[in-house]
């Protein structure tokens, strides 16, 4: 056991506010402080206290206003909290008055993630993804810096880029960031030739998408070998990993794990992981995976419906896997119906049927057969391993008997050979 676990741990006071100027994007509640919490507890920091003020419209000078401003430096001294991390997204004016003020280090939610995505980014690309997202956080920041850039040692706020880059100036930071997006680019094409290769090869892309620890990895785990990591934390996946998955004896689709999200993700982060989630735009069909058992499950579902819309392709079928549901007591309110699957991934309940509705579903959109080609037109053969999955070929006296899935297009320009074209 580690003895010393808890004097590394930081201690912070939560602060929100809602005001009523405010879109409901950028509003505190105490569900959004609650996840603040969460969130900085998978950052490695305790809470010490949260506190949620209502007002018209923000304090020009102190945000949340001189009375609350006190009540938190307050309960920063009877704590003895170094940190107060703000609910709402802070402009580096805001920071640096809120840190005369309170004479601790002033962190917002979104530089509060950014450090879980430094702390957690694994592969290359995760790292390079995250490195960017805060070099751009930064940069507009810079000029307005107080305690934040000058503190020592590690601690929450200031993993990533390192204490000697951040005192460099504006312009060496800019170089850093286009050298970061060629790099990235570069990275973004080798993906590009590993999808096209996937697209030669017709198979379909599945993506698990969601809010993050819904059970995404788990999912994954079940129905391959991936062996993701799955733990009970926010943010434990950050990479795609992508693996084969036999849905039925006629259909092979590619099943992608996917970073989560939640509400109010930074756009520097959304912007900087393109890369991953690019994944997305190429998928043929989305599962979006819901903790069913969250109190707040409605609420997390429409952020991630509103994400989708952003990243996918337009029209994209979803499935909508309602895990967790071991967790519920009553599961009779679930909403049911055709794109509803209630399961249980820790378990493997529910995984039948999953692959049973991925498999109706990609079907509307394939096409199992059979082609008959005489020999001197043997030539489709190669565009059918190309383009289709073949499950068998075989040499008879009438011709090469093909057993194909294959795509809505390719059917339509191969239909003339249809084993059974006259039946
Ligand atoms: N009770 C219960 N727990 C589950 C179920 N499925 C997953 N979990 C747990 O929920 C936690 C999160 O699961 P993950 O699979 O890591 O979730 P994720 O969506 O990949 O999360 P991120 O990668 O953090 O976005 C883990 O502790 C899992 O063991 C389930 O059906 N029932
Ligand atoms: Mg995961």
């Amino acid at each position: 056991m580690m003895l010393n676990d808890k004097s590394v741990q930081e201690t912070a006071v939560l602060v929100g506010l809602n005001a009523d100027c405010f879109k409901p994007e950028e509003t505190a509640t105490e569900q959004s402080l609650d996840e603040l919490e969460a969130l900085l507890e998978t950052a490695g920091g305790v809470c010490a206290a949260k506190v949620l003020q209502n007002r018209h419209k923000p304090d020009p000078h102190s945000f949340i206003g001189e009375g609350k401003t006190q009540e938190v430096k307050d309960l920063l001294e009877s704590s003895g909290a170094t940190l107060a991390i703000f609910d709402n997204d802070l402009s580096p004016s805001q920071i640096r008055a809120l840190e005369e003020i309170l004479e601790v280090t002033v962190l917002d939610r979104s530089a509060l993630i950014l450090d879980i995505f430094a702390q957690r980014a694994k592969t290359a690309e995760g790292r390079l993804q995250v490195e960017l997202a805060q070099y751009q956080y930064l940069l507009p920041k810079l000029s307005g810096m107080g305690k934040s850039l000058s503190r020592l040692g590690g601690g929450i706020g200031t993993r990533g880029p390192g204490e000697t880059k951040l005192e460099s100036d504006r312009r060496h930071i800019r170089e850093h960031i286009t050298r970061l997006k060629a790099e990235l680019e570069a990275v973004r094409k080798v993906r590009a030739v590993q999808r096209e290769r996937r697209v030669k090869n017709a198979v379909p892309v599945v993506a698990l998408v969601g809010y993050t620890n819904a059970g995404k990895s788990t999912i994954l785990n079940r129905l391959t070998d991936a062996d993701v990591p799955a733990n009970n934390r926010l943010f434990d996946t950050l990479d795609t990993t992508t693996r084969r998955l036999k849905v039925s004896d006629h259909l092979e689709v590619l099943l992608s794990d996917t970073v989560g999200f939640i509400a109010k993700l930074p756009h520097h982060l959304i912007k900087a992981f393109t890369a991953t989630l690019e994944e997305l735009q190429y998928a043929d069909l989305l599962l979006h995976v819901i903790d069913a058992s969250d109190p707040h499950r409605e609420g997390h579902i429409a952020v991630v419906e509103s994400l989708i819309e952003k990243l996918a392709k337009p029209g994209i079928p979803i499935l909508r896997c309602y895990n967790k549901a071991d967790l519920m007591e009553d599961i009779s309110n679930l909403p049911i119906g055709e794109a509803n699957i209630p399961m249980c991934a820790r378990s493997g309940i529910g995984m039948d049927e999953l692959l049973t509705r991925i498999e109706e579903t990609l079907a509307t959109r394939l096409h199992h057969v059979i082609f008959l080609f005489p020999y001197h037109e043997a030539g489709h053969l190669e565009r059918l391993h190309e383009q289709a999955q073949v499950l068998r070929t075989d040499y008879t006296p009438s011709g090469v008997e093909v057993e194909a899935v294959c795509s809505e297009e390719l059917y339509g320009r191969l239909r003339g050979y249809l084993k059974d074209a006259e039946s």
